[in-house]
């Protein structure tokens, strides 16, 4: 911990930022797919003070709150919008509902022509403000400390939301739609597409600092599908990014396959889900992106030196290969969103050795190539 305070907050701000853009930094810096949420009890207090989850994503004051609730327990390197990828179909009409106990649902799902016919793109400074407010707010309370990221879904996963109505197992509904009004799909993606792009623009333009687009269902898409209901339109929101200076980061879960066509999006970064090996991830793309991820969100039902160990292996598959410089472009996360059912104490372990281990391993190659 001493070694951090020396660098000082100035390595702590910038390290996200210039491990994405693949530049050298003094260890490897982490951040958690849902680092605010459930797992912690005072999100559980701050969402039962708000009346519902709905209500603490709409209110600037709380989802700031929550926002900085993990960044206050843990030595996180960036901080993520708190909000849900569900705001984009609710500002488009169809009425986003959470049952407690249940996860979310819509009044209003897509299913037929009349339904598509309706759908418009909202104005993110209206329908979406509250969004924009909490990023204003959650930058001025960061102070500079740690980066912003905001995110949005991607358009396939939207509309999986959308057509389904709520989440599923088999994807039916979207599937049969996909087989016999592939039109009614692809006029769907297209105004998804246009909503992402405005969404995440106007959430760069409020002062979020990196943008990420979960594609949390691409992995349930035919080879060829990928290509034309995913990934095409993940290229076309990236090239749509006004301030270039912005990366921006694409995460397929379930896509350890084609890696190179979400490389080939234009994304800074592509996230990667645990069952990629991060050696062979590298290989693939690694000199054209940064790569996040990828630890198995369940490893942290493990004890301290399980975590510990499970850490230190995802680290050193990253830099597998000696004749690449250590930790280049990688930003550790886990694979997929924290477990509610995770203990806080293992995030903290996590964070730490990610930290420790990672600032390790450069020394050790720099000494072992000084004596070379
Ligand atoms: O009861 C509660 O408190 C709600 C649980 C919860 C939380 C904490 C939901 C409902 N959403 C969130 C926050 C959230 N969602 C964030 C916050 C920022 C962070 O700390 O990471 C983010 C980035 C999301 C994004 C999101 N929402 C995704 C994409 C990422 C992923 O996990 O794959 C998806 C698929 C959703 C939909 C959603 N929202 C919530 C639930 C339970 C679900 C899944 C629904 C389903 O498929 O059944």
């Amino acid at each position: 911990m001493a070694e951090r305070n020396i660098e000082g907050p100035s390595a702590r701000a910038t390290r996200l930022l210039r491990a994405l853009r693949r530049e050298p930094v003094d260890c490897t810096p982490v951040w958690l797919m849902r680092q605010a949420g459930r797992y912690l009890p005072e999100y559980n207090q701050s969402r039962a003070a708000a009346g519902d989850f709905l209500a603490l994503c709409q209110s600037p004051d709380r989802a700031c709150e929550v926002t900085l609730q993990p960044l206050r327990r843990f030595d996180l390197d960036a901080a993520i919008l708190f909000s849900d990828i569900l705001t984009i179909p609710d500002a488009m009409g169809l009425g986003l509902r959470f049952a407690a106990g249940e996860g979310p649902w819509f009044e209003r799902p897509v299913r037929d022509e009349a339904d598509v016919a309706h759908l418009a793109v909202p104005d993110p400074e209206v329908e979406l403000r509250y969004v924009c407010d909490a990023v204003r707010l959650i930058r001025r309370e960061l102070g500079g400390r740690v980066p912003l990221i905001g995110f949005s879904g991607s358009p396939w996963t939207l509309a999986c939301y959308m057509v389904e109505g709520r989440g599923s197992s088999d994807f039916r509904l979207i599937k049969t739609l996909r087989y016999r009004r592939p039109d009614l799909l692809h006029r769907i993606l297209e105004v998804v597409t246009e909503a992402v792009i405005g969404y995440l623009n106007a959430q760069i333009a409020a002062g979020a600092q990196v943008v990420m687009i979960f594609d949390t269902w691409g992995g349930v898409l035919s080879d060829a599908d990928f290509v034309a209901c995913s990934q095409s339109y993940l290229a076309r929101i990236v090239a749509a990014v006004a301030d270039k200076t912005v990366p921006v980061v694409v995460f397929t879960k379930g896509g350890g396959l084609w890696l190179e066509r979400l490389a080939d999006t234009g994304a800074a970064a592509v996230g990667v889900d645990w069952t990629v090996d991060l050696a062979d991830a590298r290989r693939r793309i690694g000199t054209r992106v940064a790569l996040q991820g990828n630890l198995d969100p369940m490893a942290l039902m493990g004890s301290a030196d399980t975590v510990r160990q499970q850490v230190v292996a995802t680290l050193e598959r990253y830099d597998a290969d000696p004749s690449l410089s250590p930790g280049l472009g990688h930003v550790f996360n886990l694979g997929h969103g924290l477990s509610q059912f995770t203990p806080p104490d293992s995030v903290a372990v996590l964070v730490e050795t990610v930290h420790r281990h990672s600032a390790e391993i450069r020394r050790r190659r720099a000494s072992s190539s000084s004596l070379s």
